[in-house]
């Protein structure tokens, strides 16, 4: 099953390479697996991460690969298996994947280099420019931006193979939401419900897709909050984390609370993550995605209305700026072998940027919703104080219950976010598929 998948997976690849090629006017492909990033003054790596466009051919692991393209023949991998007795040195085995490639063994980063193709009408994309010029190629086939435009585009269209993949890592990171959510209820602090989560997902912290937020109360309101404090007993837990799969990872979000959290936060929950439901709904090929993202300020500024917090809601709270202190951040990315994977905001194959609104700077998905895409969907309702003392000074400031919104700060923030694949006649959810409430 997963080898027919791979299979067909790689005959994509190699088809979309070749009309690539063709289009920009190179013969073949190089694409290295990376090299680790050192520290500064240093011996220590950071953890490492593939190049993209390497990891989307093949699941093999770690730096230093080479896989070569050339349209018509079977996809080389030249493997770096070098003799170096301070790391294992595992052998390669027969995965899965194995069959796809002629598959060349070498002992040296140079020796890898000593395989690479030379000539005029070669391109190498990778982060060793330096090095795919001293093999061979040419300086204009160094990441030539015509070609990454293509390739990035081509990214955005998953295979059937990634979609299982995807399918794969957000079932195991539903897993860790699950004993997250129970580590939570039994009063767990933010350190010990991080290590719940990634015991039951079965991996170190360096494997995650993206390092996981774990926020009790007002950390919540810090959107990209990265500490794991020791106290116990939160009412909120915001867990914003995701889960890798040969390559892939899911991004998953969910907001719980306690029965002592406040009872207007506790309502604003439930009714994000009904608007979040109507979202996930309205997502169709065809359709901006920017229509979702002003469809979710305008559900923000109802539900904000109907609690109490601001004292009009509708379209025109949203013209008047009232919801983005409340929302100040797109509502999703594009999602696959980088969290936030490439060309959500791309014009055209050949590359243009299709810039957002101005008032909507981090919406990072500006593009019309086409099959293949894979995408989140994530609303959000924060009570950030830097932004909220912005709100308080502006001219709506008497659109707002401050003193409501004063009992509502140590609450934090909501997310709800949910993995979804965009289908010919509508859309999978992958994440409410496997972590239904
Ligand atoms: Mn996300």
């Amino acid at each position: 099953m997963l080898e027919k998948l791979f299979h067909d997976h790689v005959a994509t690849l190699a088809s979309r390479a070749a009309a690539v090629l063709s289009a920009t006017g190179f013969d073949g492909l190089v694409i290295s697996s990376g090299k680790p990033f050192t520290y500064f003054a240093d011996d220590q790596d950071a953890p490492f991460r593939r190049v993209a466009h390497f990891a989307h051919w093949t699941p093999l692991a770690g730096p230093s690969h080479l896989l070569v393209f050339t349209p018509g023949s079977k996809p080389k991998l030249v493997r770096h298996a070098p003799e170096d007795y301070w790391y294992e040195q595992a052998p390669l085995g027969s995965p899965f994947w194995a069959s796809e490639f002629d598959i060349t063994e070498c002992g040296s980063a140079a020796k890898v280099w000593a395989q690479c193709p030379k000539g005029a009408k070669w391109a190498y994309i990778g982060d060793e420019p330096d090095a795919a010029k001293a093999a061979g190629i040419p300086e204009s086939g160094l990441n030539p931006k015509t070609v990454v435009a293509r390739l990035d585009w081509d990214r955005s269209l998953k295979t059937a193979y990634e979609v299982k993949c995807l399918e794969e890592a957000t079932h195991r990171a539903a897993l860790g939401h699950r004993a997250a959510l129970t580590a939570f209820g039994n009063g767990a602090s933010e350190l010990e419900i991080h290590h719940a989560y990634v015991q039951e997902c079965g991996c170190v912290d360096s494997e995650l897709p993206y390092g996981s937020i774990v926020a009790l109360d007002e950390k919540g309101a810090i959107l990209h909050y990265e500490g794991k404090r020791t106290q116990h007993g939160g009412k909120v837990l915001l867990i914003d984390a995701g889960a890798p799969c040969r390559g892939y990872g899911s991004d998953i979000t969910r907001t719980w609370c306690t029965p002592q959290a406040h009872p207007v936060f506790r309502q604003l929950v439930s009714d994000l993550d009904g608007l979040q439901r109507a979202l996930c709904d309205g997502v169709k090929v065809g359709r901006p995605y920017l229509d979702l993202h002003i469809a979710s300020h305008e559900g923000i500024a109802d539900i904000l209305h109907r609690n109490g917090v601001l004292k009009r809601g509708g379209a025109s709270a949203v013209q008047d700026g009232l919801t983005r202190p409340f929302f100040p951040h797109g509502l999703g990315h594009f999602l696959g072998i980088q969290v936030h994977d490439v060309s959500g905001r791309q014009a055209a194959p050949e590359g243009g940027v299709l810039a957002p609104p101005a008032e909507h700077p981090y919406l990072r998905t500006t593009r019309t919703i086409t099959a293949g895409q894979v995408f989140t969907i994530e609303p959000g309702i924060y009570f950030i104080p830097m932004l909220l003392r912005d709100l308080k000074s502006s001219k709506h400031q008497a659109d707002v219950n401050w003193s409501l919104v004063d009992a509502l700060i140590p609450m934090g923030g909501i997310r709800i976010e949910d993995n979804l694949v965009v289908t010919a006649t509508g859309h999978r959810n992958l994440t409410r598929e496997c972590l239904p409430d």
